[in-house]
């Protein structure tokens, strides 16, 4: 039997009309599915848009962060690094709420308990609570991270040495810069986290002025966004905080 007779014996004859038939029905397929494309583009760009992005993307992006947030282990540290891989020239970015100059004899770091109840604490006040060292691989939603070195006092030992044992079981803590105009919301687990401290040093100096001084935030389970540079007044809430990137499409919570 020749190789050619083998194959005919099993091969099903397709004649002209019924290829004709399949190649109709998968352009009428093709026909309905670009339709259906296009209906759904024109629809989506015609839906409202809700903080900077529309809003089924909005919708999505929030139960993707609901997935995400879930799955945060509190537990989880970030890797430590040594002094000696921390980096001498620390990359400057994003002077949002930057005021040019702080004066310490008059800046007070402004802890809203609850309305109308707010405490307002010098730098050494905060100085004086026990310090610990954190050296992280810092890194920007914008594609860099660098190894740094900051020192500073636990948000969870600040928050335990003025009893704010109440706000602990709040969702979220609130924070914005001395002007108001950069301002982050961050799920208190993460605030709580032993690596996050309220920062006062960078390199075991103290903050220069363009990276936060007198008080920032350094929170190494967070992208960059959340550190927020020159702390001026905390809050606590149940409701997610406005968070400047957040309005602007970014991912609420911009977890690593
Ligand atoms: N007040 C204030 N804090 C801020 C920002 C800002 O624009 N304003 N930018 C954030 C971003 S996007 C990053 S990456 C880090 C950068 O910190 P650095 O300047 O110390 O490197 O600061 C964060 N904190
Ligand atoms: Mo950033």
């Amino acid at each position: 039997m020749s190789r050619h007779n083998f194959f005919d014996k099993r091969t099903k004859e397709i004649s002209n009309s019924s290829y004709r038939r399949k190649m109709i029905f998968s352009f009428l397929i093709f026909a309905v599915l670009v339709a259906a494309g296009i209906f759904a583009w024109k629809w989506l760009n015609h839906q409202p848009t809700e903080q900077g992005a529309l809003k089924p993307l909005r919708k999505t992006l929030e139960a993707n962060e609901k997935i995400l947030q879930s799955t945060f282990d509190t537990s989880k540290k970030s890797k430590v690094y040594t002094e000696k891989d921390a980096v001498k020239n620390v990359r400057v970015n994003g002077l949002v709420g930057m005021e040019k100059t702080i004066d310490t004899s008059t800046w007070r770091l402004q802890v809203v308990r609850a309305a109308g109840d707010t405490l307002k604490l010098s730098l050494d006040d905060i100085e004086k609570l026990p310090k610990v060292h954190v050296i992280f691989d810092f890194k920007c939603i914008e594609g860099w991270s660098q190894v740094t070195h900051w020192a500073g006092v636990p948000l969870k030992t600040f928050m335990d040495y003025y009893h704010l044992n109440t706000q602990e079981k709040m969702n979220y803590v609130g924070l914005q810069t001395v002007d108001k105009k950069y301002y982050v919301g961050i799920d208190m687990p993460s605030a709580l986290q032993s690596q996050t401290i309220l920062c006062y040093e960078m390199n075991n100096k103290p903050l220069p002025m363009n990276q936060g001084y007198p008080l920032r935030l350094i929170i190494p389970v967070k992208y960059g966004i959340k550190h927020l540079k020159q702390l001026g007044t905390m809050y606590f809430s149940n409701q997610k905080p406005p968070d400047y990137w957040a309005e602007r499409g970014y991912d609420y919570y911009a977890g690593l």
